[in-house]
């Protein structure tokens, strides 16, 4: 096996023997394959639209799904993996049917294996299969962009949310990717694209979620646990969360969010079910012990999942793009209904969740609630009581070197507000009390979920507009993300896209980007790693 799409990557390097995150390379094998007839199918969709002929959505969201179940942390599940790659080749070759030429489409697109011959083909489709360093490296940055954008094109599906502009590309890019003649030059433009239809993606989620759910307001989450006994509910998709909020009422079974779920309380319209009662535990890479005293049963509606310990496993429900081989996996009816009730039986027999902690979050700094409270923020700015907005998005991950985001937070001078969004936040979110406010405006704004850096990304732009800038950079704003998966990747490659320069990126940066793929991003975007605390503020914050 050869995969280094996340942070976590052995040595910096490449995972070969097994995952850092536990992916085995029977699994490994199988992802790779997965894209590669992704890719086949997307060149024969690309050729069908440029024949005029539609391409219906139930094919489009076959390849979101498909480049989400690759993601990291997301399906360990090989015998899931395989179905779907019989699906995509079963729907490809009745798609074949449809063309009028199948002349100069690539080799993937003409490919259809048997079972049989998966193991054996997936050994030359791979991640080395591409020999030069920098082709590899650009087509790999655009593969893990796209996957991340098929992510939070999934959420928007759910909800209704489609723009088949995005999927065209998504598709016509991952066709792309199979042609050999393509240079780095073409590689670098494709990569930026990614990031303008990143942009889209976003917009169509938080629109999505908006729509339905009601625009993120000021809220204050318990830390701590009740009596009843619970389900915990993991990953990003709120109409997983709907879902098993209706069909947990007048059952006395609560419902406790965890890691990426957090924002959710942050919206108007999950404020009405009372037995939705606080966040439980951290970020992913603690679920190990976090599942463990959570006591009942948890349900993984994305990545991250961390292969379960026998002592929980039988307590972890996989849905949508999820799936751990012996963790059961709720599938959703043809009408994208989904059936928790074993979830809610389980619970009903385990005990309540053993208390980790008690206190409170306090979130919901979406972009319009930063807009409803525009006119302290711009007083606060001009006034001098806010020197420097620090946005510091991203993932948090397992390394000990992340504790440097702990730190640089705490060290921030008094006059900065940090902006957040995403599971990095676990880092510093606890720490508000200690942190304090600015006139009212807490230290650590969070904006929600890692999809919601968009909305960071709309406050820039608004606080630009009312201080009449030509550049977004003129802001007093500086950039130190964390990254760890892919939907990272296409966070970044959004703002890239809509100016943002000097981003600083860590705890390392990724081992993906060949040293002259590196280069380019440092000249044109200044991007840049991390140091030290010390040296960083200085060079940040001045
Ligand atoms: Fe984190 Fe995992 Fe949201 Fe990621 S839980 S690491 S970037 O899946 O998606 O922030
Ligand atoms: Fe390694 Fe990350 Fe790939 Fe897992 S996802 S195999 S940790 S590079």
């Amino acid at each position: 096996m050869f995969c280094f799409q996340c942070q976590e990557t052995a040595g910096c390097k490449g995972c070969t023997q097994v995952g850092v995150c536990g992916k085995k390379p029977e699994v490994a094998a199988m992802q790779d394959l997965l894209i590669y007839v992704t890719k086949g199918l997307s060149a024969v969709t690309t050729r069908l639209r440029a024949e005029g002929k539609k391409v219906s959505a139930q094919v489009n969201h076959l390849v979101t799904l498909n480049l989400f179940v690759t993601i990291t942390n997301a399906n360990f599940d090989r015998e899931a993996i395989v179905a779907r790659i019989r699906e995509t080749l079963s729907v490809k070759q009745e798609l074949l049917s449809r063309l009028d030429s199948k002349e100069g489409l690539p080799e993937a697109a003409g490919w259809n294996g048997d079972p049989s011959d998966f193991d054996a083909k997936a050994k030359g489709v791979g991640v080395l299969a591409t020999e030069n360093e920098d082709v590899r490296s650009l087509r790999e940055l655009i593969t893990y962009g796209l996957k991340g954008l098929a992510a939070y094109e999934k959420h928007a599906n759910v909800l209704g949310g489609e723009d088949e502009s995005i999927d065209a590309f998504v598709q016509s890019a991952l066709s792309r990717l199979l042609d050999d003649s393509l240079t780095a030059e073409d590689l670098t433009a494709l990569t930026l694209e990614t990031g303008k239809y990143g942009v889209a993606g976003m917009a169509l989620l938080g629109k999505a979620n908006t729509g339905r759910y009601g625009n993120p307001e000021l809220t204050k989450v318990s830390l701590g646990v009740c009596k009843n006994p619970a389900i915990l509910i993991s990953g990003h998709d709120l109409k997983d969360l709907e879902m098993l909020l209706e069909q947990t009422q007048g059952t006395g079974v609560d419902v406790y969010t965890h890691g990426e779920m957090l924002p959710a309380h942050y919206y108007p319209k999950f404020k009405k079910y009372a037995n939705f009662v606080g966040n439980y535990g951290n970020a992913w890479w603690k679920q190990k012990e976090e599942f463990e005293q959570f006591n009942g049963p948890v349900l993984l509606t994305t990545n991250c999942l961390v292969p379960p310990k026998d002592s929980y496993k039988s307590r972890v429900f996989t849905t949508g793009a999820v799936g751990f081989p012996g963790c059961p996996h709720i599938d959703a009816a043809a009408d994208g209904t989904k059936d928790f009730t074993p979830l809610i039986e389980m619970a009903k027999k385990c005990p309540a969740p053993t208390e980790l902690e008690q206190g409170q979050i306090v979130g919901g700094f979406a972009h319009e609630q930063v807009f409803a409270l525009a006119d302290k923020v711009v007083e606060a700015v001009k006034s001098g009581a806010i020197r420097k907005f620090v946005v510091m998005a991203g993932c948090d991950g397992r390394m000990k070197s992340r504790e440097y985001y702990t730190e640089f937070a705490k060290a921030l001078p008094k006059d900065t507000v940090i902006l957040t969004a995403g599971c990095a936040k676990y880092k510093y979110i606890k720490l508000q009390e200690e942190l304090g406010d600015i006139g009212g405006i807490p230290r650590v704004l969070d904006a929600g979920q890692c999809n919601d850096s968009y909305s960071l990304a709309l406050i820039a732009l608004k606080l630009k507009e009312v201080f009449g800038l030509a550049d977004v950079n003129e802001l007093p704003i500086v950039y130190n993300i964390a990254w760890y998966e892919q939907k990272a990747v296409i966070v970044l490659l959004a703002l890239l896209h809509l100016g943002v320069k000097n981003i600083h990126l860590g705890p390392t940066l990724p081992a993906f980007l060949s040293p002259n793929v590196a280069k380019v991003l440092v000249e044109n975007f200044g991007i840049g790693g991390i140091t030290n605390v010390e040296d960083d503020i200085r060079t940040m914050i001045g």
